[in-house]
């Protein structure tokens, strides 16, 4: 077994050195006392060329985590956040509850106070705050969003804790982990760290489905008249794509894509035929939920009641969920890489069959198709010229200078109405737990992976607020990260507003002009904010000024100068 061997040093070193070796490239850090050992490790690495993972100075945890998060879809491979005790947690918390429920690996781990009052221990207390920053438990904070967590105890278990940390974070269904790090751990000396390079810890293989419930699921859709796949997130793992978009054209089963988190199909396939499944659900006699954990909502739309019902995914029933009561006839477990494929022999086996019926299916879905397109492009002529801004024609915008290859992330609220994708992982909506403000941080760690894309964040104006923007654009100076911010500026949070008239439509706060708690006051300049950080900002108007303000945007982040579009606009 090949190893390495560390002849002496601190535990922090070797715990850097480890986490190198297993493939972390950053560690995105925001550090307090708890750090002394680290920090020492770094100068120590930086003088003698240790391979240790890149530090990241980042200024807010909810920034820190959520590069962490970007880093990932860009690369596949999870990286390690490092945050001060308790507080930096506290702060970190809305990035890990959006990573349980969108399975983002992430290696998340803090300092923990030190153990010792007095004693002579390298790392002991040393400073007031060591008393009042001990909690009970403090990975309890976590502990709901967590996979795992443990805490490091010595360098015995060092190599193994970390191995299990990354393999935990990456086995299906992938999601967070949590390690503490106590003071006086890290600073003890080590003598002679041996370990396995590479790992000895390969992440397993994941489940294959059963083949019995597949053919159940072949069956129903061979003789389905119109089969549905409703999904969010299939578009996960990219190589995915392909492979639903083979299934769905060779078998005439269309797509809906309902508040997609990832590209799961090309807009211009045959069988993608829009965002809105409710419209369908009347007709619909075999849906699959296909990595979805909402497909609809019961109180508003629902399948007709003898549709037949297949759940697929990773996890299909969304185990970690305390209530999903959608009905389920068939569910299948298993990641899509393995059913889609499996799916298809087995829709094959049946092809000659039922060839007329793939026939009549392939036919409405063209219809179908075309009806969604249409739909886009008169909604764009109505929109074009709306003052304010209207956010489709945002959306246009951003599509015309986009390309097939950058990645757009989008944390605004509105609509992807006219915004195209024809490549896996160019889209991203994630944040799937519900916490807002993690777009800005996760497309600085988008470009930290995929340096060569352009990378435009699209963001609501409250969404912006709560990304921490000052220490966002501190990071995309400082660390050479260009992204374009285009803030969808409102003036409101429209999404507080609307649900309120969801809930009461003849109520005093719909018919009053200003429902309280909604508005912001107009005139927030956040294109100031960037330059602060000596990017490059522009407020925006009038719609046909829009391409203009985009193309000069572009060729600064092109230069390498970060840039940021106030977009004054409607709610759509
Ligand atoms: C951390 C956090 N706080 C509060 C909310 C509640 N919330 C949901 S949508 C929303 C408004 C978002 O505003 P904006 O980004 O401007 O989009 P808009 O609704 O105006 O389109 C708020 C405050 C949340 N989801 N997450
Ligand atoms: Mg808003």
């Amino acid at each position: 077994m090949p190893t390495k061997t560390i002849t002496s040093g601190t535990v922090a070193d070797a715990y850097l050195q480890l986490l190198a070796d297993r493939g972390i490239d950053y560690l995105f850090a925001n550090a307090g006392t708890d750090f002394a050992p680290i920090i020492e490790s770094y100068a120590k690495a930086q003088a003698h060329g240790f391979k240790v993972p890149r530090p990241i100075t980042v200024p807010h945890e909810n920034v820190a985590v959520n590069m962490a998060q970007g880093y990932y879809v860009a690369t596949g491979r999870p990286q390690a956040v490092m945050v001060h005790v308790n507080v930096g947690t506290a702060n970190a918390m809305c990035g890990l509850i959006n990573f349980w429920r969108g399975n983002i690996p992430v290696l998340f781990t803090s300092g923990r106070t030190p153990y010792a009052e007095q004693g002579g221990l390298p790392g002991e207390r040393g400073i007031e705050i060591h008393w009042p920053q001990e909690m009970r438990d403090q990975r309890a904070m976590t502990r709901e969003m967590m996979k795992w967590d443990y805490e490091l105890p010595n360098s015995q278990v060092l190599e193994s804790a970390i191995d299990r940390a990354l393999n935990m974070a990456m086995s299906e269904p992938r999601g967070p982990v949590y390690m503490t790090l106590p003071r006086e751990v890290l600073a003890a000396p080590i003598e002679n760290f041996t370990y396995a390079s590479p790992s000895r810890h390969r992440t397993p293989a994941p489940a294959y489905p059963d083949l019995t419930a597949i053919d159940e699921a072949a069956e129903l859709l061979a003789n389905a008249e119109f089969p549905l796949i409703i999904t969010n997130s299939s578009g996960r793992v990219e190589s995915d794509v392909a492979k639903l978009a083979s299934l769905s054209e060779r078998f005439a089963i269309p797509v809906v894509q309902r508040k997609n988190r990832f590209m799961c199909l090309a807009d211009n396939h045959p069988m993608n035929i829009g965002y809105n499944p409710d419209q369908y659900l009347e007709s619909a006699d075999v849906i699959v939920v296909m990595e979805c954990d909402v497909p609809w909502v019961p109180r508003h739309h629902a399948p007709k009641p003898d549709a037949k019902i297949i759940h697929i995914g990773a996890d299909p029933i969304f185990s970690t969920y305390p209530l999903r009561g959608f009905p389920c006839d068939l569910a299948i477990q298993g990641v899509l890489s393995a059913t889609l494929p499996a799916l298809s022999d087995a829709l094959a086996a049946r092809e000659k069959s039922t060839a007329s019926r793939i026939d009549a299916r392939r036919k409405r879905a063209a219809q179908l198709h075309q009806k969604a397109q249409d739909r886009l492009v008169a909604n764009l002529e109505k929109q074009r010229n709306a003052a304010p801004i209207h956010p489709a024609w945002i959306n246009h915008c951003i599509n015309q200078v986009k390309g097939e290859n950058s990645i757009i992330v989008k944390e605004a609220l509105t609509s992807t109405d006219n915004l195209t994708f024809t490549k896996p992982g160019t889209f991203y909506s994630l944040g799937q737990g519900g916490a807002l403000g993690w777009s800005l941080g996760t497309s600085l760690g988008i470009k930290a992976g995929a340096p060569d894309k352009l990378v435009i964040c699209a963001v609501g104006d409250g969404s912006y607020m709560f990304g921490n923007p000052t220490a966002a654009h501190y990071v995309g100076k400082a660390e050479k990260l260009p992204t374009l911010t285009v803030v969808y500026n409102n003036e409101m949070w429209n999404a507080v507003r609307r649900n309120t008239r969801e809930v009461y439509p003849d109520g005093y706060a719909a018919k009053s002009n200003r429902e309280p708690l909604t508005y912001f006051e107009p005139g927030t300049h956040y294109e100031k904010t960037i330059e602060a950080l000596d990017g490059y900002g522009e407020q925006v108007n009038v719609a046909a000024d829009l391409p203009k303000a985009l193309d000069r945007a572009l060729n600064k982040v092109a230069a390498g100068q970060q840039a940021l579009l106030n977009v004054v606009s409607s709610s759509g």
